[in-house]
């Protein structure tokens, strides 16, 4: 096993019952995949909290937005032997058809001076708003470019699953930049600097038809209009990322090139992490890759939980080599773990 991370000892760090529901008549049900930043000499996280009632025996139910709900959340509930429901995967079903979040996700602060030890803000920080984000926002990057922090998410509705992106430089007002990449897509990792005079940012998009799950670079001048759009990074058929891959959290500055961690999830869905170096001038030039995950499902709350066999990352924080990084273990808890800068680049073939 090729695994790299030094796990926290007091894994999982955080809980769904850590954190207050937002409102009455929901439980949350999963913590997944934060974003991480460090803000005002603390270490942060923007935790994605899945919400929903609890479920009644021989039914299932759903909250999405919809302001013409009282308090903006309208309950869809089903009974699981309706001939229209298709309930396979906990994370989503289809009713007539149409695929529906078991949870809907709000974006949630926590806060820690060591960086291990997280206390959890008591109401949402960013919840889902208009058309595009009405089954909520997931999996938050955060990027703090020009003194600005970028927050870059997946924006879920019934249009499809989407890139939102919203921006603040004090985390108590923010600016909603909309949707900056339409669906289907996600995993869109903005660069924490420009590069020849550009931005740049990974992204996901996923087709049905033709062609895969793969990582894409796109360019930008100022952060909204993304164009100059290249496929750069494929799965490997057969592979531990053989099914679909995204990129994690920013790419890392180092003396070889951009240092990129990314989920790779085979025909399973097992997802495991892996690495990428590319070119420090020119992203779009694929350096190195890793043949074998840095980081695999191993422990027991990565193996079993709402949805097995996930260890996901969007959020690492940087202290010279050490990356401390943060991530969601079988879509449930929050879990934490130190690598290398150096290691993973040794691990990398020539
Ligand atoms: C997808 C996303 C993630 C989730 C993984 C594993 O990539 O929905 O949020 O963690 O699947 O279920």
């Amino acid at each position: 096993m090729a695994d790299i991370a030094r796990r926290f000892e007091t894994n999982p760090i955080l809980r769904p019952a850590d954190v207050k529901p937002s409102r009455e008549g929901l439980t949350v049900e999963c913590l997944l995949n934060p974003g991480a930043f460090r803000f005002e000499g603390r270490t942060w996280l923007l935790l994605r909290v899945a919400e929903r009632p609890p479920q009644p025996d021989g039914r299932i139910s759903t909250p999405v937005l919809d302001p013409l709900a009282p308090g903006g959340i309208a309950i869809l509930e089903y009974a699981l032997d309706d001939p229209d429901v298709v309930a396979k995967d906990p994370r989503a079903f289809q009713y007539k058809g149409q695929t529906l979040l078991t949870t809907l996700s709000h974006l949630r602060l926590a806060g820690s001076d060591d960086g291990v030890h997280f206390i959890v803000n008591e109401t949402p920080t960013l919840v889902g708003s208009g058309k595009l984000e009405s089954f909520g926002i997931e999996d938050s990057r955060v990027s703090e470019i020009d003194g600005r922090f970028y927050l870059t998410y997946t924006a879920v509705s019934p249009s499809g699953v989407a890139v939102g992106m919203s921006s603040t430089a004090d985390w108590k007002t923010f600016v909603n930049h909309g949707v900056i990449i339409p669906p289907s897509n996600k995993d869109c990792a903005l660069f924490p600097q420009k590069i020849s005079g550009d931005y740049f940012c990974l992204h996901r998009p996923s087709n049905v038809y033709i062609g895969g799950s793969d990582i894409w670079l796109g360019g930008s001048p100022d952060l909204l209009h993304w164009g100059d759009h290249r496929c750069i990074l494929y799965t490997r058929p057969g592979m531990w990322d053989g099914a679909r891959i995204g990129a994690g959290a920013e790419p890392i500055l180092t003396e070889r090139g951009w240092l990129a961690i990314y989920h790779g999830a085979d025909t399973n869905s097992r997802y495991c992490l892996g690495a990428v170096l590319l070119d420090r001038d020119d992203p779009s030039k694929v350096l190195a890759r890793s043949l074998e995950p840095i980081m695999e499902p191993v422990a027991p709350y990565e193996q079993t939980g709402f949805f097995g066999n996930v260890v996901f990352t969007n959020g690492h924080v940087l202290d010279g080599d050490t990356i401390t990084l943060y991530y969601g273990a079988a879509d449930e808890v929050i879990c934490g773990a130190y690598l290398s800068v150096q290691e993973i680049l040794e691990t990398l073939p020539d």
